[in-house]
């Protein structure tokens, strides 16, 4: 019979601190596969367009309060909720660049003093990127930038917290990358880990779940 598989798209991850460059270089990844004709779609976490998106929104501006694991477990289900559309997508050859993940979710939780795997539990069943690149930046030099806004978390005393709960989530499915290095630099090392990412998922790595 004339079965064409299609091959599957890539999960790639960027991670790190408030102002750590993330946001920039989805954005520029992203038109650079579309340039070379990978199909591929952006997509952030949290996703404040949903109504549980919506909870946690306010909640960062500071105009509502909720208990840490509540919050926490709403972030979860933003990613839940996401899921089989990630998944369907992945399934049809369209890789996903994603803005912050589950590495977030218990990154700035667990800063909270929740214990860690109580943090990681929920993110259980979710698909595991297949590829993290964590853009590395002293919380310091992250606050140089800009300043940070309004919203909860971006302080420095927390975001000291995160990076050493980010620390602890390292896996072998993460890239490193000098978050202080220019931003074509940075760029021209995330495409060359993400084109490597795209091929290796194309010849058939399968597609896993959390955690690994
Ligand atoms: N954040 C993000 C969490 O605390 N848990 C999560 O699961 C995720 C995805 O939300 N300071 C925090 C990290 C950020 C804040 O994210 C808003 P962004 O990327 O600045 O919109
Ligand atoms: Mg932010």
């Amino acid at each position: 019979n004339c079965h064409l598989a299609i091959s599957r798209g890539s999960l790639i991850v960027l991670e790190g601190l408030d102002r750590s460059g993330k946001s920039s270089q989805c954005s520029r990844l992203v038109s650079y596969l579309q340039e070379k004709g990978i199909p591929v779609e952006a997509c952030r976490f949290p996703d404040r367009s949903t109504s549980v998106g919506q909870m946690i929104s306010t909640y960062l501006a500071n105009e509502s309060e909720l208990d840490d694991r509540t919050i926490h477990l709403l972030f979860s289900a933003n990613r839940w909720e996401k899921r089989s559309l990630m998944e369907t997508k992945l399934k049809n050859g369209i890789s996903l660049i994603v803005d912050r993940y589950s590495y977030s979710g218990v990154a700035f939780s667990a800063s909270k003093g929740l214990n860690i795997e109580w943090c990681k539990a929920p993110e259980e069943g979710l698909i595991a990127p297949d590829l993290v690149i964590y853009l590395e930046i002293a919380p310091e030099k992250a606050a140089e930038r800009d300043g940070y806004g309004c919203e909860r978390y971006e302080q420095l005393e927390f975001q000291r917290k995160v990076a050493q709960n980010y620390n602890l989530l390292r896996d072998s499915t993460w890239k490193v990358i000098d978050g202080c290095l220019s931003l074509e630099t940075i760029e021209s090392q995330v495409r060359e880990q993400a084109l490597e990412c795209v091929s290796v998922c194309k010849k058939g790595k399968p597609l896993l779940n959390m955690w690994l």
